[in-house]
């Protein structure tokens, strides 16, 4: 795995970050010495797949990166299923289609589609499972409700969504106590401050974090009969949302 210190030296001017080649080359790095909690939410998106993912029905991992929710919920997906892993960095999509081509499936492996798409613009239908693992918190935030209502609609009744997010607090004293403990990880993840600052900079328009009561009660508000919050490390969280089937 290639080590991520792309904001290691000073730069002149820190642009906006972008999922471009560079971010692509490192990001397993980047993503698991960034965000605290990573691989237990994507071992739980495993076990989540093997309750939720039905025969015949569409999975869709919006934001997919490099695939590493997508290639564990193939571990549990019926053949009949089809996986669909969407993002709209060329950089993501074309690492892993050469991932996808190396590797050998299991011979009853599900299907999957790749696409190179704005998540906002996919159709999404007959979905027992969709994945927003860390995507939403990149975009806009006018443009939030209606793709979660368009998951919604997607999904069959019983049909599950998982969104994790970057989460901000309204109180301010858990605001700064949960940012600190998250640069205390950072940093115990051996990023310099220098890093550390770069990064935030170029993320500052790009990454707009909402509070975990703004996440629920708007998936509650589009119909979503059970709305679970089952995962928050410092200020990052993963809540579960099931479409009730009607009574
Ligand atoms: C994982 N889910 O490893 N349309 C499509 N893709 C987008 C959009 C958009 N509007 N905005 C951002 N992306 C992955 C990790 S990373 C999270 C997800 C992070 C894509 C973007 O190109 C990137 O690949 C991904 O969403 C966000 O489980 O880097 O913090």
């Amino acid at each position: 795995m290639s080590r991520d210190n792309l904001y290691s030296l000073p730069r002149d001017r820190v642009g906006q970050f972008q999922f471009d080649a560079d971010v692509a080359d490192v990001f397993p790095d980047m993503i698991s010495r960034s965000v605290p909690g990573y691989a237990s939410i994507l071992s739980v998106i495993e076990q989540l797949a093997g309750r939720f993912v039905r025969p015949a029905t569409n999975v869709y991992d919006l934001g997919c990166s490099l695939g590493a929710a997508t290639l564990l919920i193939r571990n549990q997906a019926p053949p009949s299923a089809t996986l669909h892993a969407v993002d709209n960095s060329s950089a993501m999509i074309d690492r892993l289609r050469k991932r996808l081509d190396q590797q050998s499936a299991r011979p009853d492996a599900c299907g999957i589609e790749l696409h190179l798409a704005d998540v906002c613009d996919v159709n999404l239908s007959n979905a027992s499972m969709i994945v927003l693992n860390f995507t939403l918190q990149f975009v806009p935030a006018a443009q939030r409700r209606r793709l979660l209502q368009t998951c919604f609609d997607a999904l069959v009744p019983g049909g599950g969504l998982l969104l994790s997010e970057k989460v901000c607090f309204e109180d301010p004293g858990q605001q700064s106590l949960l940012t600190e403990l998250h640069l205390d990880f950072k940093r115990a993840c051996g990023y310099s401050e220098l890093e550390i600052a770069q990064k935030r900079t170029s993320l500052e328009n790009t990454l707009i974090p909402e509070s975990i009561p703004t996440h629920t009660d708007r998936l509650k508000e589009i119909g979503f009969g059970v709305v679970a919050p089952w995962f928050q490390c410092f200020n990052f969280a993963s809540i579960l949302a099931v479409k009730s089937a009607p009574s």
